[in-house]
């Protein structure tokens, strides 16, 4: 697999100690892959065990979740925090509340987290965590109590400078709500040891949009500096709907794209007057069912495979659903309608065969962990207002988030040219991301 006799001992070791985690090897060959580029000029990489301590989790908390149904049967879920890396600052990473959550999804999710956290320059290490709840089909009662059992445990291990979780797939402002206060509750403390919070109770303004909105800063950043180009008049799809997609497909639009496909679990939508941002938000803020798009917008066509969204002709795609999402089957079918570039919305939603042909065919691409980085950083910001106890309004917080973005664009730009791939943010994300934590592992001994 690897030149490198160490990375292929890691690696190897990596594949044996973690059985059947396929994500995790995956994240991890695809961080090995471009750490490679960089090995000769790493000082004490070996001799310090870099590698081996890089792939370990610092601490994984794995908890019983009992909790009581409408129906007065009590039910058990497995609950989550894989605590990766806090090198360079406390464990930060949203909780996933989702049938599909294990302990392979969060390891993957953790260990991206640590590099994406490292990209945005604020000081925040890397954590993630969940359950294999799902509020679908739920009572609030139910979710507010399963919430309440969730914390009860959880509590004890986190903390403002410790570990500070936030929402992510199925976890949005009504669970960040019941669990921080609960988290309240328990400790008897306000801190903000939550972000993603409502305005009421310490949370940022533009926190909500701010995955979408960075996403789409991002791909202007990378259309200008590697195609000289920008949203305005492309063709964009964006998959999923839910807090990243939704925003994503908002700013593309103020920016003058014309969005012409949408999907989530259920459907995929194809409008080619352009996905009306209205109806989205209010079907979601109603807890609709996306098919309702097609009652007010009879001229699109709706089916109900979310797999059609990727034949529709498009200049941009940009997929923000889930992990492997997006495979080599459809990225053909982009490729062959005239793709120009690939933003990764979601957290590795591209397989690496896909991923790889991508590059091959000269396709703009970008990964996740710098494109989606807005979400975190502005998690970042909402951190800091909590600390020194101010709000600082949306324009404030959006200004701050523009500037992030573009810095982390530079210097993942900036790391692609060293390594002579001018252009391959994979590479360039994954080395200027891995640098800031290896430099702030290297100095604090083998701990
Ligand atoms: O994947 C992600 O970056 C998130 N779910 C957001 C994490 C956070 O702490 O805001």
């Amino acid at each position: 697999m690897f030149q490198n006799a160490y990375l292929e001992r890691v690696y190897s070791d990596v594949l044996k100690n973690h059985p059947h985690q396929v994500e995790f090897h995956q994240t991890v060959l695809e961080v090995f892959q471009s750490i490679e580029k960089i090995i000769p000029t790493l000082p004490h990489f070996e001799d310090q065990g870099i590698l081996e301590r890089l792939v370990e989790p610092e601490r994984v908390i794995l908890f019983r979740v009992p909790w009581v149904d409408d129906a007065g049967r009590v039910q058990v879920n497995r609950g989550y925090r894989v605590q990766f890396n806090s090198a360079i600052g406390p464990y930060k990473g949203g909780l996933r509340f989702d049938s599909s959550v294990n302990l392979s999804i969060m390891k993957f999710l953790a260990f991206e987290q640590t590099f994406k956290n490292a990209l945005t320059g604020l000081p925040m290490g890397g954590g993630k965590g969940g359950s294999d709840f799902s509020s679908a089909g739920k009572s609030e009662g139910e979710i507010m109590r399963f919430c309440q059992s969730f914390m009860s445990e959880l509590y004890r291990h986190i903390g403002p400078d410790t570990d500070v979780p936030a929402g992510d797939l199925g976890v949005g402002a009504r669970e960040i709500g019941y669990l921080y206060g609960y988290y309240r509750k328990l400790t008897n403390e306000f801190t903000g040891t939550f972000t993603g919070k409502r305005i009421s109770f310490g949370g940022s303004l533009a926190r909500t949009e701010a995955t979408g909105f960075g996403i789409c800063y991002f791909a202007e950043a990378m259309l200008k500096r590697q195609g000289g180009t920008s949203l305005k008049g492309k063709r964009v799809l964006v998959s999923g709907t839910g807090n990243v997609g939704t925003y994503a497909i908002q700013k593309a639009i103020e920016l003058g794209a014309h969005v012409v496909g949408i999907n989530d679990i259920n459907h995929t939508i194809h409008d080619e007057e352009g996905i009306d941002i209205k109806t989205v938000l209010s079907i979601r803020s109603n807890r609709q069912d996306l098919g309702d798009y097609g009652l007010k917008h009879p001229q699109a066509t709706i089916t109900s495979n979310p797999k059609d969204l990727w034949k529709i002709k498009c200049d941009v795609a940009i997929p923000c659903a889930t992990q492997n999402e997006l495979g080599i089957d459809d990225a053909k079918i982009l490729v062959s309608n005239g793709l120009m570039a690939l933003i990764e919305g979601a957290n590795m939603p591209t397989t690496l065969e896909a991923t790889h042909y991508f590059q091959e065919k000269g396709i703009l691409f970008s990964p996740g962990k710098a494109s989606n980085a807005g979400g975190v950083a502005t998690s970042g910001l909402e951190m800091s207002q909590n600390s020194i106890r101010e709000s600082w309004t949306f324009e404030a917080v959006d200004q701050k988030l523009q500037t992030i973005m573009l810095k982390i664009y530079d210097a993942c730009y900036e790391a692609s040219v060293k390594v002579g791939e001018p252009g391959n943010l994979v590479v360039g994300a994954n080395i200027a991301g891995f640098l800031k934590v290896y430099d702030a592992m290297l100095h604090q001994g083998i701990i």
